[in-house]
Parts: structure tokens; sequence; C-alpha cells
């Protein structure tokens, strides 16, 4: 059966948590929204943490006890982040693979990113896709710009493939100065995807949510849902969580006859050996 992945990003590094108290910032918040989630759909989780005062952080030994307490309390796929927050260190981003997760986000290059910039170069990307390769973590290949699908495609030319044979794309769409998070941008990056693609999936930032939640299961792709890129269920209706976002989708996968694939599913897909 044609099934749907359904990832999760409970936490990212730009919701503030004193705005939004249901944010998952400590381990123990992140593992009670992970099985929430995992109960609801999810198959695989994209995680970013945050230090005892609730501020975006890529502390190995932090990252560590994650990756173990969503292992031990959950089946989901653990994907850390290496975008982590705009002002992270090249450095400190390439060492989030010392973590040993199963999955690793690798952004195929700088896009504006509101005031910010995203800083990806392509000797960092390479540097950072190699080392995936070396630790043997499959990566997911974020694309914010039509231009981040042409870099995905040279680094796979020049580098091979990624540790497990499968080359899975996720679209981040409506980040400010990056696609924006319409159908049609959804379709254009689709469209330049190169052959070695084997799945990707699609996550609409903000109001552009649920025109790409509902246009990427409707072509065929796979979905990201979660506080990270949106905190409203409905207009003026803030989020209960991220659980209710990933039921949601999962409900409509259903009517799609697209049902959410399960963790093991999951793995197989993207290229983790049970
Ligand atoms: N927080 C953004 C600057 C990723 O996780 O790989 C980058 C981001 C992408 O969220
Ligand atoms: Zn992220």
């Amino acid at each position: 059966m044609n099934r749907t992945l359904i990832t999760v990003a409970p936490t990212g590094a730009e919701i503030d948590k004193a705005t939004w108290p249901q944010l998952p910032t400590t381990v123990e918040e992140l593992v009670a929204e992970a099985r929430a989630c995992e109960a609801a759909g999810a198959a695989m989780i994209h995680v970013h943490i945050r230090d005892g005062e609730h501020r975006p952080t890529l502390d190995l030994g932090r990252l560590r006890e994650t990756v173990a307490a969503l292992r031990e309390n959950t089946g989901l796929i653990v994907q850390l982040s290496t975008g982590g927050s705009v002002h992270d260190p090249f450095a400190d981003r390439l060492k989030v693979l010392d973590a040993a997760p199963d999955s690793c986000s690798i952004t195929c290059g700088t896009v504006n990113f509101g005031n910010d910039v995203f800083s990806n170069p392509w000797p960092f990307v390479v540097d950072l896709y190699q080392r995936s390769q070396a630790a043997q973590v499959v990566p997911e290949f974020e694309l914010f710009d039509l231009g981040h699908v042409a870099t995905l495609e040279r680094l796979v030319g020049e580098f091979g493939l990624p540790y497990g044979g499968k080359v899975h794309a996720d679209f981040v769409l409506g980040v400010p100065g990056g696609l924006p998070a319409t159908v049609p941008a959804l379709v254009a990056g689709v469209q330049a995807l190169p052959a070695a693609v084997t799945s990707w999936s699609a996550t609409g930032i903000g109001r552009g949510h649920l025109p790409v939640l509902a246009a990427s299961l409707a072509m065929g792709g796979h979905v990201r849902v979660g506080m990270e890129d949106n905190v409203f269920f409905a207009p003026r209706r803030p989020v209960t969580g991220s659980a209710e976002l990933v039921a949601r989708a999962a409900t409509l996968a259903n009517h799609l006859q697209r049902p959410a694939m399960s963790p093991a599913q999951a793995r197989e897909l993207i290229g983790l050996s049970a």
C-alpha cells in the first residue's frame, strides 16, 4: 500500500517558550510530545534542543541525552538538526553527528531567513555530507529554495549516494527569503528534483501549512508538521502541541488512502536498516 511518512518537528530554534509554553524544551517535555506524536501517526522526529533557559543549543551532552531518551521511550526515527539556529557556528553544527542520531538534516544552501542569514556554503555542505557518510547517518536534504535542489544534485553527483543508498529530501517552504509556501512553488520544486531522489516530503511555514500539506499528499509526497513550522491549528487558534498537527495530517492521509507509515516502514523508505 502507498503510505505516508509523517515527520514531526516539535521544537525548532525560533519559537519562544515564554510566548508558547506548550513548546517542548526539556527532555521530559520532548519525550512526552514525541510519544503523543508517535501514537498519532508520526514515524520520524526532527529534533532541536534547548538549554536550561529554553534557548537553542547544540550542546553535545544534551544532544546525546536526548537521542538516548527518545530511543528508550519511542520507536521514532531520531533525526537531529544540523541547522541549529542562525547563530550556531559551523564547527558546532558538524559536531551534531557525534551524538550518533539515525538521521540528520543537511540544508543544501544558504538562504535569507527573515532579517538573518541561514548560512550553508558549498564547502560546509560537502564537509557535513561526507561526515554523515562516514558516520553512517542517513541525511535528509532540506530544500528552502530552487538553488538548493541544484546543489543536492551536484552533491550526490560528485560524492555519491548517502549512507543507506536512498536520497530523501524535504522542502521547507515559506521562510521569508526562500520559496513561498504555495502549491505552485511546491510543484516547481518537485519538478526540479534530480532522478537520484527516492522520496520527498514538504512542510509549509505558518499560514502555508495546510496548502503545502494537502498538496504534498496529493502529489504522492510525504509530510512534516509541528511547532517548529506552525503554531496555529486554525486562524487565531494556537496549537495545543504538535500531536494534534500530526493527528490532522494522519486523518488527511487516511482520507487520501495513503495512511501513515510505521517507523519500521519509514526506516526502509529512507535507507535505515531495521
Ligand atoms: N533553524 C533554522 C535556522 C534544520 O533544522 O536543519 C534551520 C533549520 C534547518 O531549522
Ligand atoms: Zn529544523
